[in-house]
């Protein structure tokens, strides 16, 4: 740890848990019959074959630890809270109402941990997209009565994004709360899904980001952010590059809305971006692309992650304690920022 470790309030903001149900849940899925990409990461962590890695095999319990070796890494490391988030798929591979019952589920048990310990944790709540009408009413409730920070969804729903209207309840429901959403990965959508079937290609190594990157340029070239402007979409991975692509996203969807293969919009993608979106740097330890981002989409608007358990937490830390940027612009992308976009209290 450097020396003014102890100034630094660290608040990392893409850290996953699970419960023990969906992780039930999640094992009956990988048994059961199926062919989406998702299953090969999901089979690994839930029915775990003989012969995985020893550090997959400690991945589900160290998921469904809150009190234990979580806070003691935190402790050791100077980080001060975990924004909680529950893990991909999160409840996005399961029928409606079961997908339903259970981010009910985990929501109070997230919000009965924050409770708990209100200086070390804070919590993004989950929905059931699957159902929409009810996933709004469950955002309602995950704001106002439990008190949570803001929301989760692992990408792509049945292989729908965020464009198609039948999600807009949702988008209007965390509009109207000032909840951000953290779209968070899971792997490509079954039409994207073939070239990422080897190679470890399907989760964090490239599925993940591309996965992502193409929701959030699908909700920005649709209107999606001409309805409802206010609408905060946070994104991890370090942006998952979408903002290095924002000058030819820029060019080519103006030609695109010229010849009548997109909607006309109000705004540029560039300034969709800048507008509704802020990133984080989740398992995306490199000073050159944290510098781009920051010059980019502005200091105000880069959050830092660790992405606990699926990456260590020092170096993490390590990487943003040696940032070459100013004090001031550290204690922003420490804590300023997270506490600001996802209403978490100051000390
Ligand atoms: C990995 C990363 C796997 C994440 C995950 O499984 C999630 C990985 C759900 O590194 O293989 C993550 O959240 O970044
Ligand atoms: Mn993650």
């Amino acid at each position: 740890m450097t020396a003014d470790s102890k100034t630094h309030r660290r608040i990392a903001t893409e850290e996953a848990f699970s419960i023990p149900e969906v992780a039930a849940a999640l094992r009956d899925v990988a048994r059961a019959p199926g062919n989406s990409l998702d299953l090969i990461l999901v089979k690994r962590i839930y029915d775990a074959p003989k012969g995985d890695t020893a550090q997959m095999a400690a991945l589900l319990p160290r998921l469904i630890d809150l009190e234990d070796e979580r806070l003691r890494d935190m402790d050791k490391n100077g980080v001060a809270v975990h924004l909680l988030s529950l893990t991909a798929p999160g409840v996005q591979m399961f029928d409606a109402d079961t997908a339903t019952e259970l981010a009910a589920l985990a929501n109070d048990r997230l919000a009965a941990v924050v409770k708990k310990h209100p200086t070390r944790f804070a919590g993004l709540a989950s929905f059931a997209p699957q159902s929409p009408k009810r996933a709004a009413k469950e955002m309602e409730r995950a704001i106002k009565t439990l008190k949570l920070n803001g929301f989760v969804v692992n990408s792509h729903t049945n292989n729908d994004y965020f464009d198609d209207p039948k999600f807009f309840p949702i988008l209007e429901a965390a509009e109207a709360l000032d909840a951000c959403i953290y779209i968070h990965p899971r792997a490509p959508s079954d039409g994207l899904a073939a070239p990422f079937r080897d190679y470890g290609l399907d989760s964090a190594q490239w599925g993940y980001g591309i996965e992502v990157s193409t929701h959030a340029v699908r909700m920005m070239v649709s209107g999606v952010f001409d309805r409802f402007p206010k609408l905060k979409i946070c994104i991890g991975h370090m942006g998952e590059a979408v903002h290095f692509w924002l000058w030819r996203l820029d060019y080519m969807n103006k030609n695109a809305q010229n010849r009548g293969s997109a909607p006309k919009l109000k705004l540029t993608p560039s300034e969709y971006f800048k507008r509704n979106f802020v990133i984080t740097t989740s398992g995306q330890e490199s000073h050159l692309a944290l510098d781009f981002s920051i010059k980019a989409l502005g200091i105000d608007n880069v959050l830092w992650a660790i992405d606990y358990p699926y990456q260590p937490t020092a170096p993490a830390v390590a990487f943003m304690d040696s940032a070459p940027v100013s004090p001031a612009e550290r204690e922003k992308l420490y804590h300023g920022n997270a506490e600001r976009v996802f209403h978490i209290p100051t000390v």
